[in-house]
């Protein structure tokens, strides 16, 4: 289990407890611990074995003994006993945008209503918006939530996917008998939000490792176990599915069970044209038993006359005629980024300092870092006015002639206030280096306002970056609506890049939206928007959906050296 497992079951506890009406101290403390394992610098489980839990600031005694159950039952005492008193399906209500557990509560003692589909037979009978407090505009929201959510169909976003998959593959790597483990299905094709984990191993003796999956502390239930598949759910609702295969088939299992299936298809197609089969056991000549390949996914493209497709672009769509001519697009990989353009420190609401950034960025072989760091508009992150700003920029001028080995650029992550304006005082955002412009408020204007809005900030000509240009928050609240060609189209005009933020909540751009950009002409940027040493990791999310959108390294600012990077940057003097 990661630290969002454990800030979740714990902020569960604490919502729960808001709405049954607990002492609001003993609230405050769950809250306080869900929050200061969410923004641990370290695994939680490493201090676990490393002995004290207490000394981690907002984790007590007793909330420290709730985390040590976590860790072993995926669950804990209090968390049950909530659960039992009031309704598991209260939790599904706290999903809902918008709707706190202090809401919640009201709908909950008022109506008695503990689950997604009373709530919404409440609110398309107007039971809702007759409740002291609430209105016809939160009745209407609710649906469109619970619409969205149902839509959603309990599918995860890739990032926290990815990271259970992860996990699950560590721990069982060193089983008895396990030669590799393959994360494959949709988080391999880095599909933005993933129905299932799949898992296949590479193994002449599978019990083992079916065993060990089926004895995981994570593991809720087993739903089916055999000697090829184990299937099984685990506490954080995730479902995962194991396939035990032999190593000489590993190439043609992993492909098949990577997906998609509208790919094989195509593929499948194509094969019996030329006579051949595909199956997950390799690629045959009709009527022969033995394979023409099988042991790596290359030699099984190989066999059937197409360059290798990665999974990114396993969609069955014209990658198959474009592997066939040998003409796929060259995708980025992590190697190709060579610095990174959105972060934030603790001048804001990061977690570490400058340089505590930019020795990081170092450590991953980047050149360059650009810190962008909040504008005041942003008061929950304690944003900076413009003497705080100034002060900054002669701050990263000095910390950047000290440090060797990395560039370090001064920038801004400015906000695109309601109107259209910049909230900074144009002069220092003509002096820095480098400003994403975001939206952080107002997501709700009319579609031509937000239009205007965006374009009017573009049309500052101060703006290097549109930042997160959906504002999606992935498995969350849906992006503002705008007329997403027509601020492209400026963007372009304009040279403002658009941005491919991959911080583990947004993927924003995703592949689809950046392919249609970059068909526009836009250029990107990938930005890891870390508030942390380790956010700069999410940089790879970012590099998957590059890759979906079969971006060029051209296309993306990342990839250029630091030396060629300011002249690239349009600047206010450009227009
Ligand atoms: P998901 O889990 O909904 O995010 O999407 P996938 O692509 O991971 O789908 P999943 O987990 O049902 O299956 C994993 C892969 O296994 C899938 O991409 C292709 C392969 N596969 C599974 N079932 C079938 C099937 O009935 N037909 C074909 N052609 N392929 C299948
Ligand atoms: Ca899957
Ligand atoms: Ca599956
Ligand atoms: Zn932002």
């Amino acid at each position: 289990m990661d630290n969002r497992d454990y800030a979740r079951v714990l902020s569960e506890i604490a919502d729960l407890m808001q709405i049954k009406g607990a002492n609001r101290f003993r609230i405050r403390a769950f809250e306080n611990a869900a929050r200061a394992i969410e923004t641990l610098e370290l695994p939680l489980e490493s201090v676990i074995d490393d002995g004290d839990l207490t000394t981690i600031k907002g984790i007590g005694e007793g909330i420290a003994a709730q985390i040590y159950q976590i860790r072993d039952q995926g669950t804990c005492d209090q968390h049950r006993e909530l659960i039992d008193e009031l309704d598991a399906g209260l939790l599904d209500l706290l999903k809902i945008q918008g709707l706190g557990p202090k809401r919640i509560k009201t709908i909950y003692q008022e109506l008695d209503i503990t689950d997604l589909q009373a709530l919404e037979q409440a609110a398309e009978a107007g039971r809702i918006s007759a409740l002291s407090g609430f209105g016809a505009k939160t009745e209407e929201k609710i649906l469109t939530e619970i619409a969205r959510l149902k839509e959603g169909g309990g599918r995860v976003p890739l990032p926290r996917a990815k990271a259970v998959a992860q996990s699950l593959r560590r721990q069982l790597l060193g089983v008895d008998g396990v030669q590799s483990i393959e994360i494959a299905g949709s988080v391999r094709r880095g599909r933005e939000t993933v129905g299932d984990l799949d898992l296949l191993v590479a193994t002449d003796d599978p019990d083992p490792v079916h065993a060990a999956l089926r004895e995981l502390t994570e593991v809720a239930e087993v739903l089916a176990s055999g000697q090829s598949k184990t299937s099984v759910r685990l506490h954080n609702g995730i479902q995962v599915d194991l396939r035990a295969v032999e190593p000489p088939i590993f190439g043609s299992a992993l492909h098949y069970f990577t997906g998609s299936k509208e790919h094989h298809v195509a593929l499948r197609t194509r094969a019996k044209r030329q006579g051949l089969k595909i199956s997950e056991y390799g690629v045959f000549r009709e009527g022969q038993s033995e394979p023409i390949a099988s042991g790596t996914e290359e030699e099984l493209y190989a066999a059937l006359g197409l360059a290798y497709i990665p999974p990114e672009l396993r969609r069955g769509g014209d990658e198959i005629d474009l592997a066939a001519e040998d003409n796929l697009p060259q995708l980025i990989d992590a190697g190709d980024v060579r610095g990174d353009l959105h972060m934030h420190t603790t001048e804001t609401d990061g977690k570490a300092s400058i340089t505590e950034m930019a020795q990081a960025a170092r450590e991953r072989g980047y050149q360059f870092v650009a810190i962008t760091d909040h504008s005041q508009a942003v008061t929950v992150a304690n944003g900076m006015n413009a003497d705080r700003f100034a002060a900054q920029i002669e701050e990263i001028r000095r910390l950047d002639a000290d440090i060797d080995g990395i560039r370090i650029f001064a920038g801004i992550e400015v906000d695109i206030l309601k109107e259209g304006d910049l909230d900074m005082d144009h002069q220092l955002l003509a002096q820095c280096d480098w400003v994403v412009a975001s939206v952080h408020s107002h997501f709700n204007l009319s579609k031509q306002a937000m239009t205007d809005r965006l374009i009017k900030a573009v049309e500052t000509g101060l703006i290097s970056c549109l930042g997160h240009p959906t504002g999606r928050i992935l498995g969350g609240r849906g992006g503002y609506e705008y007329d997403f060609d027509a601020v492209v189209d400026c963007a372009v005009e304009y040279g403002v890049a658009l941005e491919l933020n991959g911080s583990t909540g947004r993927l924003d751009l995703n592949g689809e939206l950046a392919a249609r950009a970059h068909h526009r002409g836009a250029r990107f940027v990938l930005g890891s928007d870390a508030h942390s040493t380790r956010g700069l990791e999410a940089i790879c999310f970012a590099v998957q959906q590059a890759r979906r959108a079969a971006l060029p390294r051209e296309a993306i600012l990342n990839c250029l050296d630091a030396d060629a990077f300011p002249a690239a940057v349009t600047r206010p003097a450009a227009h």
